[in-house]
């Protein structure tokens, strides 16, 4: 008998992933050459007889274009002959990929850490992982590691480096048939040892050459190795955090242990109501990058920081997508968005990050789109429209007011402040006004 379980893996949460409320994901794989997907919609909002054969996710490529029928199987006869899908990894150059680059228009979007796909469901790992044979980006395609190249980068601008990993899904391992259910998606897993001694491997490797401050899994873990026994994923989690004090583990692993719970777009949104959690999507309705995604799919500044802040305001955090090019360029659409929401963002910074709890909203009244933030020493108030509106100053010290976005005029009547808005340029106006 031992006496390990999963609680003793418990710690207070690291002071800069309780503070960081805005991360940048990157899906960058093979399926970014096709690049193509349906833009259905969101996550959460389509049924799944519908979803998995005109699936909006680009990098489930690989996937979709297995289903007989689907557009997307289709689409790949017609423009690439039936091509294997490996040819995809050859085809992937990377050659304008310009890391610093990226990093600095991360942090120019206020982003504090970055977390990079390095092994998606097509089993194509983003850097030398053992056991890949040739199937990574070292040996063919970009021939360069890219999550060190990555990893460099952002530390070299100031922010945490992540990584995400499919411990769940990995279609390269064995040969099952396309999914096209989530029902099959949980049940179709590799689930055997031998893939949970690979996928472990390939989860210290990135420990040990990368040091990551998230460990960011997904479609959680192969059943062989959820335990606490010597060589499972009990003693994988206190070795990592061992060797990074710091680290953080998502809640993708099956029942056994999170640092925080994630919900992706309107999915697994019970998950708001926990203590510590993330939400992630993708700028448009796909975390690779899909070519026929526009302005009608992509957020505009406005829209994501409506987004962030309603996501702050339930005291969460979002992991926004970016999804580059085969070629290694951020698309304009999305690097547009992402400058103006940093630019907008600047002055909220130090209150996102001293938000530690949820806030009693008065979203969605009759007079349209509100949110507050509560910091232990202010109130903020965010409108998305020019207009007249009113906070009720109880609790409040209404003499001690901040207008941190907007062009805003404020003037207290009774027990009310009024706020008088012209303006909202790049996203919503925010006031901050002191807690009394
Ligand atoms: C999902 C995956 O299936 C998507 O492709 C994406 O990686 C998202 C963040 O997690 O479950």
């Amino acid at each position: 008998m031992t006496d390990t379980t999963w609680t003793d893996l418990e710690r207070p949460l690291p002071e800069w992933f309780a503070r960081a409320k805005f991360g940048i994901f990157i899906h960058w794989g093979a399926y970014s050459v096709p690049a193509w997907g349906e833009p259905i919609g969101a996550l959460g909002e389509i049924p799944d007889d519908t979803w998995f054969a005109h699936n909006p996710y680009a990098e489930w490529y690989f996937n979709t274009i297995r289903i007989p029928g689907s557009p997307a199987a289709e689409h790949h006869r017609e423009t690439y002959g039936d091509a294997p899908y490996d040819d995809f990894l050859d085809q992937w150059g990377a050659e304008d990929f310009d890391p610093a680059d990226w990093a600095k228009l991360f942090a120019r979007a206020g982003a504090e850490y970055v977390v990079p796909t390095t092994k998606h469901h097509d089993g194509i790992a983003l850097w030398d992982a053992p056991g890949t044979g040739d199937r990574n980006t070292v040996r063919r395609g970009p021939y360069r590691d890219l999550i060190g190249a990555i990893a460099d980068a952002v530390r070299a601008e100031g922010l945490r480096f992540g990584v995400y990993y499919s411990g769940g899904l990995d279609w390269s391992v064995t040969d099952f048939p396309p999914h096209t259910t989530g029902e099959e998606v949980r049940s179709l897993r590799p689930n055997d040892a031998a893939y949970h001694f690979y996928a472990a491997a390939h989860v210290r490797d990135l420990v040990e050459r990368y040091r990551p401050d998230v460990l960011w899994n997904d479609i959680e873990w192969p059943d062989a190795g959820k335990h606490l026994a010597p060589g499972g994923l009990h003693e994988l989690f206190a070795d990592y955090f061992a060797a990074n004090p710091d680290g953080v583990v998502n809640d993708r692993w099956g029942d056994t242990y999170s640092d925080y719970a994630t919900t992706e777009y309107s999915a697994m949104s019970e998950n708001e109501t926990k203590d510590v959690w993330e939400n992630n999507r993708g700028l448009g309705y796909s975390f690779g990058y899909n070519r026929i995604e526009s302005t009608d799919e992509i957020l505009d500044t406005m829209q994501l920081a409506k987004h962030w802040v309603g996501v702050v305001a339930k005291g969460g955090r979002l992991l926004v997508n970016v999804g580059p090019t085969a070629e290694g360029l951020i698309p304009d659409l999305q690097r547009a968005t992402l400058e103006g929401f940093g630019d907008w963002k600047r002055p909220l910074v130090e209150a996102a990050a001293s938000v530690s709890e949820r806030s009693p909203q008065p979203e969605s009244d009759a007079a349209g789109w509100r949110r507050e933030w509560r910091t232990p020493t202010e109130l903020i108030t965010f409108v998305d429209a020019p207009g007249e509106y009113r906070v009720a100053g109880e609790g409040l010290d209404l003499g001690r007011v901040r207008v941190l976005s907007g062009d805003v005029g404020t003037e207290v009547d009774g027990d009310d402040l009024v706020l008088r808005v012209a303006a909202v340029p790049g996203g919503p106006a925010a006031v901050a006004i002191a807690r009394g």
